[in-house]
């Protein structure tokens, strides 16, 4: 029996993961293929998605670097065209069709318009980065997003690169930035900024407190119980501000499903890592291990 890229496959059954999950795909996939062959590794595609400098880069390095460890195979690619001094080395990068000074001299703008004409540029790639991606074929790809958010999250060229790549195994890690996340107000800023970036790209997200190692524990615990509990970030907004803002207000977002259990990393000390791991497993493949549901 000959490998099928799984792409190929759903193509061909026309079918999305969810249906796969609840029908059972995989069970029916070892009698299809008694002889023990499983065609079916699922390239998962990883977004890092956070404000500029929340730490996108260095999770991504901080994630690949794990998943060497547990022998999880996966390529990194860069999004970023002005990126600098990357801790890692990207298999895929953007900026081997452009960099954010080809764009600067090509176009005659600035560092900000060059910005936004490359990440527009980009869409003119996605055909190019799939292939790379395919070429590889690993189960996981870890997509290293450019520097401010809203280049990634507000272009259309990125819902069209997410559509192209593939919704249904993409999933994003939301990076909240430990500074802003210490007050209430923050806090929120960035709830509703993680909750626009869902609604832009529609895909799931995993929520991270990012660079943890930077927060006292007190801090870390006063945020995450922020993120559990819409009526206590109503309490510590409603002392720290003047304004009153209407409890409602939470009732929707927690009625939205908003409010999630935050994760602690820190690439810094590779905190968090499995947690990411079994976030990514539990939306894919219900909890279990992808190793267990293959073999
Ligand atoms: N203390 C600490 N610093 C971090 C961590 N991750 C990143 N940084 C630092 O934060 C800065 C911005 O990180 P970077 O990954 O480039 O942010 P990006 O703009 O979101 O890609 C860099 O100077 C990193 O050294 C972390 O987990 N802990
Ligand atoms: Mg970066």
């Amino acid at each position: 029996m000959e490998v099928v890229g799984w792409w190929e496959y759903l193509e061909v059954v026309n079918l999305k993961l969810p249906s796969l999950i609840q029908s059972n795909f995989f069970e029916w996939q070892k009698t299809k293929f008694p002889s023990g062959f499983y065609f079916c590794m699922l390239q998962i595609l990883i977004y890092m998605v956070g404000t500029a400098g929340s730490g996108k880069t260095y999770l991504t390095k901080a994630l690949a670097d794990w998943f060497d460890y547990k022998n999880l195979e996966n390529v990194i690619v860069n999004l970023d065209p002005g990126a600098e001094n990357l801790p890692y080395n990207p298999e895929i990068d953007v900026r081997d069709y452009f960099t954010l000074e080809d764009v600067m001299l090509n176009y005659g703008v600035g560092p900000n318009g060059a910005q936004i004409i490359a990440a527009d540029l980009i869409s003119t790639k996605i055909e190019e980065i799939k292939d790379e991606i395919e070429y590889y074929d690993t189960p996981y790809v870890l997509i290293d997003t450019p520097g401010q958010m809203e280049l990634f999250t507000l272009r259309e060229s990125s819902n069209l690169l997410v559509d192209t790549l593939g919704k249904e195994r993409s999933v994003m890690v939301y990076l909240f930035d430990p500074v802003v996340a210490k007050t209430p107000s923050g806090f929120l800023s960035l709830l509703f900024m993680c909750s626009s970036a869902v609604f832009k790209l529609n895909i799931p997200q995993i929520q991270v407190l990012a660079k943890a190692d930077v927060l006292s524990e007190e801090e870390v615990e006063r945020i995450l119980s922020w993120s559990l509990n819409a009526e206590e970030i109503y309490q510590s907004i409603h002392q720290a501000m003047e304004r009153n803002i209407s409890l409602e207000l939470f009732y929707l977002l927690r009625d939205l499903g908003l409010f999630r259990p935050l994760m602690p990393v820190s690439a810094v000390e590779n905190l968090g890592m499995e947690d990411i791991y079994d976030g990514i497993q539990e939306l894919f493949y219900g909890g279990e291990d992808l190793e267990k549901i293959l073999f």
